[in-house]
């Protein structure tokens, strides 16, 4: 079986979950916080993680799930048939603005990424990406980015970059900021990366994200032509916390060359 043909089952259990969690707002969720006061989990997190795990193990046992929640295996090598999932990105959206949060999943076979979803759930619009067959918002085709100039661009970022911090340089960031037509921030890396593939952002920068929160959009992105890297300008990096940028080829170098200064 190609790995196209697990694309009816990824959207339709995608689309199931996506009921679920819409329908939990009827319940009281029990809420937790995870490395740090602002790192926050639900029960609805792991519920969702545990229903995609349950799902794709009964569609085919050899597929590996590693999920943010960790209740998926221990993976070591990205070998075989791997979803990456993040059941929730933007939790803190979730259970304060109950909006701008999406179930992110990624799906690779030997590390390569084949194919990619990010669903919005409470808009209802699911966009994904399939490796070499193009990149889809309900069904609807995105078109090839064209390059744009920094000055006509709107960029997704945190304010806490602009400044003074531990990880970046702030002031090369300000010089960006007077640059660019204008910045947004929406708490869901998945949906920042799926906006920049849609031309309604130029770039997505971050200091420190996971593999979930890029592994569905990176594939979504890299179909319409759309440049993904670190911020060191490596490739990116499945196995570990990294910075990450995904951005229009128009000004993708130009932000890393001249105003990314990582400390
Ligand atoms: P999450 O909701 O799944 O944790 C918020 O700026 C975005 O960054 C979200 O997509 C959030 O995903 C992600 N993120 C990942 N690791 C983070 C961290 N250590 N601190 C803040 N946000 C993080
Ligand atoms: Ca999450």
């Amino acid at each position: 079986m190609g790995i196209a043909e697990v694309h009816p089952f990824a959207k339709s259990i995608i689309m199931e979950a996506g009921e679920r969690i819409r329908h939990s707002f009827s319940e009281k969720w029990k809420i937790e916080t995870k490395a740090d006061a602002n790192d926050l989990v639900t029960n609805i997190d792991r519920e969702t993680e545990l229903f995609f795990i349950k799902k794709i193990k009964e569609f085919d046992a050899s597929f590996k799930i590693f999920g943010e929640e960790g209740m998926g295996e221990k993976i070591d090598s990205l070998d075989g048939v791997v979803w990456i999932v993040d059941p929730i990105d933007g939790t803190m959206n979730f259970i304060r603005q109950h909006r701008n949060f999406a179930i992110s999943i990624g799906v690779y076979v030997d590390g390569i990424g084949k194919l990619g979803y990010v669903y919005d759930v409470m808009r209802n619009q699911l966009y994904y990406g399939i490796d070499g067959r193009g990149a889809f918002m309900n069904e609807v085709p995105l078109k090839p980015l064209k390059p744009i100039s920094l000055e006509k661009s709107i960029i997704g970022m945190n304010a806490i970059w602009v400044t003074p911090n531990k990880k970046i340089e702030h002031e090369p960031m300000i010089d960006l900021i007077r640059r660019i037509r204008g910045t947004r921030s929406y708490g869901s890396a998945s949906l920042e990366i799926a906006s920049v593939a849609c031309g309604r952002m130029d770039a997505y920068i971050s200091l420190r994200l996971s593999p979930w929160d890029i592994a569905g959009g990176a594939i979504i992105a890299k179909e319409v032509g759309a440049i993904t890297s670190s911020l060191k300008n490596e490739l990116i990096n499945l196995s570990n916390q990294d910075t990450f940028i995904v951005a229009n080829p128009g000004i993708h170098q130009e932000i890393i060359e001249n105003y990314i200064k990582l400390k």
